[in-house]
């Protein structure tokens, strides 16, 4: 039998785990890794930078769209992303799986092979987790990195007359959601799998690539807060707003390219929705879009003189908010698009 036709119930914990572990990456800043009953990493930082994020079956990922490696490969790219926010390397993993017990073994070595994939490139490994039963998928990732004897970024630093900046790709995922959910992407399984002009866009909503070594290269440049966007730039902008107690000015104009770039999978859309008005679509998908995981950081005027570190480009500024006043405007107005993801 392979492990296609082998489901997770015909083995038992200790044989699936055998078929995983094989997988997963390994490296040297760990002691004990999986198998005792908790590992032992190594910390040169004396302090440990630790994020956690669980990806749901139909709420994070559909079975039908996706395959176990690109759910084990954004499981792992959203929680790096987490790490590199704060400015810091990530190095480890611990990541806890409910799965059906008909589930194809397949999937399953799948999402562990993703799971390497996303790690490996950023340096970290996977040291242990969890193996539960369930009626749907669910995996939980916690991440922990080092700052390298850097102060964390937080989201709090803002100050006004700072640049505002952002590195990776707006829109992207949310293009690839909005063409898979409305059936413009119909058929396509699995980001290797997907075919013609939707293409770019499904690989981006499966498949996220968060830029991690932006995050200590903003660190080391001096950024003054930063987040990484999962919720959408302008929710997510104002949440930065509001922990620093600034207002967020974003320039349309510096948005334009990244726009641009969603309007083939707007034209799709169109295809098989009416009341598509492309360039609003594409707007929509780069302010309000989650899930791709760029990173938004500020950076005081005299470090932007100097030059953004490298995948970061200017795309607003930082003002003195206004009482009362909106804390994210769009070239100095009140957004008028949704803010972005709301869980519930
Ligand atoms: N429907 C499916 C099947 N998949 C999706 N990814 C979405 C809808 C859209 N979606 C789900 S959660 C989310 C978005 C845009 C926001 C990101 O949330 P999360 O991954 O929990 O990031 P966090 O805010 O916790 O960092």
């Amino acid at each position: 039998m392979t492990d296609s036709t082998v489901r997770v119930r015909d083995l038992d914990e200790s044989e699936l785990l055998a078929r995983i572990f094989p997988l997963l990456p390994t490296g040297d800043a760990v002691d004990v890794g999986p198998g005792d009953d908790a590992a032992v990493v190594r910390a040169p930082d004396g302090r440990v930078v630790v994020s956690t994020d669980v990806l749901v079956e139909d709420r994070h990922f559909r079975r039908s769209w996706s395959t176990g490696f690109d759910v084990g490969r954004r499981a792992a790219a959203q929680n790096l992303a987490d790490i590199a926010a704060m400015g810091a390397r990530p190095t480890s993993l611990v990541v806890s799986l409910v799965v059906p017990g008909d589930l194809p073994v397949d999937w399953v070595t799948g999402l562990a092979r993703g799971l390497a994939d996303a790690a490996t490139p950023a340096g970290a490994t996977v040291v242990g987790g969890d193996l539960s039963g369930g009626d749907e998928i669910v995996v939980a990732v916690t991440v922990h990195g080092d700052l390298d004897g850097r102060a964390p970024v937080l989201r709090s630093g803002a100050q006004p007359g700072d640049v505002v900046a952002h590195a990776g790709v707006l829109g992207r995922s949310a293009a690839g959601l909005a063409l898979l959910a409305s059936g413009a992407a119909s058929g396509q399984h699995g980001a290797p799998g997907a075919r013609g002009p939707v293409a770019p866009f499904v690989a981006a909503y499966l498949r996220p690539e968060p830029p991690l070594p932006g995050g200590p290269a903003a660190a080391a440049a001096g950024a003054s807060a930063m987040l990484d966007v999962s919720d959408g730039l302008l929710r997510d902008a104002g949440r930065l707003a509001r922990a620093s107690g600034v207002t967020v000015d974003l320039t349309g104009g510096r948005l334009s390219g990244d726009v641009s770039a969603l309007l083939p999978a707007a034209v799709e859309l169109a295809v098989v929705s009416e009341d598509v008005d492309g360039w609003q679509q594409a707007r929509r998908w780069v302010l309000s879009g989650g899930e791709d995981h760029g990173l938004l950081a500020t950076f005081p005027a005299e470090v932007a003189d100097h030059g953004l570190p490298a995948g970061f480009r200017e795309i607003g500024e930082v003002r003195t908010p206004v009482d009362d006043g909106p804390q994210v405007l769009l070239d100095g107005e009140e957004p008028d698009v949704p803010q972005g993801w709301d869980h519930f």
